[in-house]
């Protein structure tokens, strides 16, 4: 036998007891699950909490009609719900009516139960392929947002969130910094042990730098070798621990290659905010860019502070 998806929910509105219970035993023939409400009202509350694939309403019902019912499901509605109008009313302006309301389908009462069910395997149809496509949607935007090499967040994802996030520092006064990361002498690592080992590295530092990511903060892989990661809430000393947390983890990681084996270093530079009025997002990078340089020039392997840390000395003197 066929298995019917437990999602697959159907919720039906009748204020007549008699047809509820005709629509009822017609389900009954295949595995839905059903749920029954006598108002308008009622089937609004039962929509909002099984999100049904399929509504059959009744047209007349002394609260909400059905057709303000089928209005309001194409208004609230984030799911897409595959509505069939059960209607006494043959007249064709009655059913244009109901479809312009955002009815799928319409059926006239007394129905036929093997109709019925023919056009409930319809909204099955339509119900099942919007659902497909809200999740290939999601994965879709998800894929937008992720570095493949690593799954880290990508440079785009980065952005979206640090600029709700800088707002959210500057209204809250909290401390926010920017560590970029770039591993040292990369290009040799390709050179020497190929790009494969190179992305093995990669990965590697990407694990580093996960696991010393707290949730309510992100890292982000911002291109070939960079990689951004962004501390919030700690004061300057904490920010510089964690970093070099971060520089010794990779430090001490010994990678083995036909033979051979290597270490892999990474230069640090960090830009800071902490105050009311947030500094932009792309000055931030411009100063942890610019620190970064610094770090390279005086040896790799090292970190450096922006000089222009946007930081109020009191909060350096009273974390540090
Ligand atoms: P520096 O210490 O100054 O940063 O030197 P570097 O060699 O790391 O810097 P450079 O910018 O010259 O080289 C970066 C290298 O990163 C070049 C490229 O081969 C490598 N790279 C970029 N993206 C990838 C990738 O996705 N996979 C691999 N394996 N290598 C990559
Ligand atoms: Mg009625
Ligand atoms: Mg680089
Ligand atoms: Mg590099």
């Amino acid at each position: 036998m066929e298995t019917i998806p437990e999602e697959f929910k159907i919720v039906v509105a009748d204020d007549s007891p008699i047809y509820r219970k005709l629509v009822e035993d017609t389900l009954a023939h295949e595995q839905y699950a059903v749920v029954s409400a006598k108002n308008g009202r009622g089937a609004i509350a039962l929509i909002a909490a099984h999100q049904p694939a399929v509504v059959i309403t009744d047209w007349e019902m002394p609260d909400t009609t059905g057709l303000q019912l089928c209005e309001q499901i194409r208004r609230e509605n984030n799911f897409y719900t595959y509505t069939i109008l059960l209607t006494g009313n043959t007249e064709k302006n009655h059913i244009i009516e109901g479809l312009a309301a955002g009815a799928d389908d319409y059926l006239t009462k007394p129905f036929d139960p093997g109709e019925l069910l023919a056009r409930v395997a319809v909204g099955r149809r339509i119900a099942e392929l919007h659902r497909q496509i809200q999740a290939k949607n999601r994965l879709l935007e998800e894929l937008a947002l992720t570095d493949p090499l690593t799954g880290l967040p990508n440079r785009r994802a980065l952005e979206e969130w640090a600029t709700r996030e800088l707002k959210s520092a500057a209204r809250h006064s909290f401390a926010f910094w920017v560590v970029m990361a770039d591993l040292d002498r990369f290009k040799s690592v390709n050179d020497t042990y190929g790009h494969d080992t190179g992305d093995l590295v990669l990965k590697k530092f990407a694990e580093v730098l996960r696991a010393n990511t707290r949730s309510s903060n992100i890292c982000a892989r911002v291109g070939g070798e960079e990689f951004i990661l962004v501390l919030s809430h700690i004061g300057k000393e904490d920010a510089l621990t964690a970093t070099d947390r971060i520089r010794r983890c990779l430090e001490r990681e010994r990678f083995s290659f036909r033979g051979s084996t290597v270490n892999v270093t990474a230069s640090f530079g960090i830009s800071g905010f902490q105050g009311e009025t947030a500094t932009e997002w792309t000055d931030l990078l411009c100063q942890a860019d610019a620190a970064l340089y610094a770090a390279k020039r005086g040896g790799r392997n090292r970190i450096e502070f922006a000089s222009e840390l946007s930081v109020e000395p009191a909060t350096i003197a009273f974390n540090g």
